[in-house]
């Protein structure tokens, strides 16, 4: 009754024979898994006898034999199909653990036919089972054959061998047993492998990250912090990874950067070399120092003047050295109708003894004929202007060693009046202003009605347009504030020229023109690869104005789930924009192309990086206005983050966009129920359209409320209508969009509590485990608010849980005292 074990010898010869012919192939693929997996107990190893036990002593028999290179294989085997009552037990040795908690079993074996055999089945069994004892046996599972042989497969050898795969876990012992009980079944075991897997020690992002065991539930993953690499730090929040139970390092969060003075080379970061600097943390590389200046060593974070040459402390570090010039030009008392007093502080540093300054001015916007003056004083009166006209002045010094750079240009505009037109004109103003008070006083005191406090959001607005900024807090600039749009551009964009640039491809169109890409190469720098939106010829001053806004605002960002800037080209034409590539395009095409291809935690890492973009975004102070996954571009490395800061503030190019019953354009699907009734856009309406993009993201790629019109989205969403959970969406996800979505703008949560429950369910993928009951699919069905958990609900709790992570949580009070009250405005930091 045994089985012919020579015609499985046959079998065995022929897998190691296709295993040899393929040896060169499987040991390039196998690496990653070499290097993950980590085996406890192989039996097709072990060179002496295995010495497993068996009971009854007649049951299981061990078998050797040799392979091709005549070294020994044990199988195990038994075949009592025609006896009754079979209880045969196969015991192996204690295996170890080494601290894994949770082991995967690979079982290779042959089955007979039951049907097959002659004189009928008898008992025979298809089955055997499969236990494990750490304290007492537990049954893992029945193994069954995917393909069991016949006598047939005997005569052509053809061995059918099977191999299945079972996971065990929790472990909580350093060991144990496993066993094989047979019930009447003709098995030969051909090996038993036991392995765990390991997350191996990784290097990304300037971070390392320790081989890691996985934990012990099968969707568990255990977060590692990242120790960034010799001369790197953290930037924003230190790097975080998590190990899967299939040895697989998923979801990365934060990153490394080299610290100032070093830059990033295949991925460890190397001293600047002499002659460049790095100041930055968020610039990529040393940059060469700027015209007449230098870097005397290695490792410089600035590079200091040329004797002779100058800048002001405040200047930036790219900023070209020049020779003095005055450092501020200011208007000496009121201005005349036709002249103007200025005055003006000597160099700092000046190359010499002054000889003489130089005086240049000409009418606004009539920089073709300007004029020259002298004076030996640091003030003089400029006569003969024309009365209600901006003039430009710039001033220089000469010394023995020539002229120096001239100042920046200071604006003074000539009075419409004389001196004596002045005082009548002063008095009418006052009687004006004060009829103006009395009748707003009256008017107030009419209505009853006092205006509700004014929201915070535009109150730090408000601060924002006034440039006022508070330590530690960084604010962003509304372009609109300059009156001069192109200061704006070239205050927050870098200018880059054109010869840098290859454009390779088209890879769709925009607004402006059409939106190319190919490789930047900065002198100094590595090249990179670059997405390039291009002004179409034939624009208007106010279409070129238009085109550049987005850079003046994309120039302020700086976050790793924002789209970064490179720079702008506008001394050249086409006129371009230059942002940092990304491989895998725009969001909601990308989901729509890969349906169903990711893991919820892979979604939920997207979901996070866009809320952690968000959250710097509302920190900053700035209304997104048009968030939608259409919005989101994706890298190669499934980083999302968020884009498109055009005008279309304004949304004209957004093809979403509708004109509400107010005239303005709007994306109806997207956009909170105060802002499209009154324009009320804020932080939390951005927070309403967050939850949109979670439901697009978890949809992949679904059109929110399909093909619904948009006065029937308003209807809806009015009568309490909110769209159903996407299907196989976890509960906790849908929730937290209901929760986006409350009608009262203040029950939202911030995008600070976001990101903090999301880091949360990644932290504990069990708690995706449950997903959106399916009565929350039924359309047009009134749901119930569930709120954010409480944990993640104030900054300072942030703050004060990463301080007492780290052992200061003594220094919380100070923190918010001074205003750091977030970990965004903690990373701001800095030295002094
Ligand atoms: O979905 P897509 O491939 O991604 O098509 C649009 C198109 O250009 C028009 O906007 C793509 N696009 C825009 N910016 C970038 C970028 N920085 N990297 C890669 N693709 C981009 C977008």
């Amino acid at each position: 009754s045994r089985v012919p074990f020579s015609l499985l010898h046959l079998w065995v010869l022929h897998f190691w024979i296709v295993l040899i012919g393929c040896s060169s192939i499987l040991k390039t693929v196998s690496v990653f898994l070499i290097l993950s997996t980590v085996n406890l107990l192989d039996s097709r190893s072990v060179m002496g006898d295995l010495g497993w036990v068996a009971y009854p002593k007649n049951g299981w028999e061990e078998i050797g034999e040799v392979d091709e290179d005549y070294a020994p294989i044990h199988t195990y085997q038994v075949c009592r199909v025609m006896e009754q009552n079979q209880n045969n037990w196969l015991h192996t040795n204690w295996i170890l653990t080494e601290g894994a908690q949770r082991v995967f079993i690979e079982l290779k074996f042959t089955l007979r036919d039951c049907n097959s055999l002659p004189g009928g089945v008898g008992t025979c069994k298809e089955t055997f089972n499969m236990a494990m004892k750490e304290s007492r046996y537990i049954k893992i599972d029945t193994i069954a054959a995917d393909e069991s042989f016949t006598e047939l497969d005997l005569g052509d050898r053809v061995m059918k061998l099977n191999t299945e795969v079972r996971d065990l876990g929790p472990l909580t012992h350093k060991g144990f047993y496993l066993a094989f009980q047979d019930l009447g079944a003709c098995i030969a075991l051909v090996s038993v492998r036991v392995f765990y897997k390991r997350c191996p020690f990784l290097v990304k992002s300037l971070a390392e990250f320790q081989d890691t065991i996985p934990g012990s539930e099968a969707s568990q993953l255990v977060e590692v912090v990242g120790r960034c690499v010799n001369n790197s730090l953290p930037l924003y929040e230190p790097p975080r990874m998590h190990c899967s139970t299939e040895g697989e390092w998923l979801v990365p969060i934060g990153k490394c950067v080299c610290q100032t003075g070093f830059e990033e080379i295949n991925g460890s970061c190397q001293v600047c070399k002499v002659g460049f600097y790095r100041s930055l943390l968020e610039s990529l590389a040393c940059s060469k120092c700027p015209p007449h200046s230098m870097a005397r060593q290695a490792g410089s974070t600035a590079c200091s003047c040329e004797d002779g040459y100058y800048k002001i402390d405040s200047d930036p570090p790219n900023m070209a050295c020049t020779p003095p010039s005055p450092v501020s030009v200011v208007r000496k008392g009121l201005t005349g109708k036709s002249s103007i007093a200025l005055s003006w502080a000597e160099p700092d540093r000046p190359n010499g003894i002054i000889l003489e300054y130089e005086i240049k001015y000409f009418e606004k916007e009539q920089d073709s004929s300007y004029t020259i003056i002298k004076s030996k004083e640091t003030e003089m009166e400029v006569e003969g202007l024309k009365p209600s006209s901006v003039y430009i002045f710039q001033v220089r010094a000469r010394t023995s060693a020539g002229y120096g750079a001239f100042s920046r240009r200071f604006e003074f505009q000539t009075s419409p009046y004389s001196t004596s037109e002045r005082a009548q004109a002063w008095i009418v103003a006052v009687a004006i202003t004060l009829a103006l008070v009395l009748l707003a006083v009256v008017g107030f005191l009419r209505c009853g009605y006092s205006k509700a406090k004014q929201d915070p959001e535009e109150e730090k607005m408000h601060f924002h347009n006034g440039h006022i900024k508070f330590p530690g807090v960084r604010t962003y600039i509304d372009p609109l504030t300059y009156e001069d749009p192109n200061q704006a551009v070239h205050e927050f964009a870098q200018e880059i020229d054109v010869s840098f640039i290859s454009i390779e491809r088209i890879i769709g169109a925009g607004e402006f023109g059409e939106v190319c890409s190919g490789p930047l190469r900065l002198p100094g720098k590595r090249e990179i690869q670059v997405a390039i939106k291009t002004l179409k010829a034939g624009y208007t001053e106010q279409q070129r104005r238009d085109f550049l806004w987005e850079a003046s605002i994309m120039g302020q960002f700086n976050h790793p789930n924002i789209i970064r800037l490179e720079g702008v080209v506008t001394k050249s034409k086409p006129v371009m924009i230059i942002t940092e590539y990304m491989e895998n395009g725009s969001l909601d095409t990308f989901l729509k192309k890969n349906d169903a291809q990711f893991t919820v935690i892979q979604l939920v890492g997207m979901l996070r990086g866009i809320a952690s973009g968000m959250r710097y975004l509302s920190d900053m102070g700035y209304v997104h206005r048009d968030l939608a996954a259409r919005n989101i571009l994706v890298n190669s490395n499934l980083v999302c983050k968020v884009s498109d800061f055009g005008l279309s503030r304004v949304l004209e190019d957004d093809p979403e966009a509708a004109y509400t019953t107010r005239g303005g354009k709007i994306p109806i699907r997207w956009t909170a129920p105060e802002a499209i009734a009154y324009r009320k856009f804020t932080s939390a309406s951005d927070v309403w359209s967050y939850g949109i993009v979670m439901w697009e993201v978890m949809s992949y790629g679904e059109r929110p409320y399909w093909e619904m019109s948009n006065q029937d989205v308003i209807k809806a969403v009015e009568e309490s209508y909110r769209l159903p959970g996407p299907m196989d969406c976890p509960e906790a996800l849908y929730h937290l969009m209901m929760d986006c979505w409350q009608r009262e703008r203040s029950n939202r949560p911030k995008f600070d509590e976001i990101v903090c429950l999301l880091d949360k369910l990644i932290r504990n993928p069990s708690s995706l485990k449950k997903l959106v009951n399916s009565s929350h699919r039924v359309s047009n069905l009134l749901v119930e608010h569930a709120s954010v958990e409480g944990s993640c609900s104030t900054r300072s709790q942030n703050v004060g849980e990463w301080l007492d992570s780290i052992k200061m949580g003594r220094y919380t009070e100070l923190f918010m005292e001074g205003g750091y009250s977030s970990l965004e405005t903690v990373a701001q930091m800095t030295s002094e």
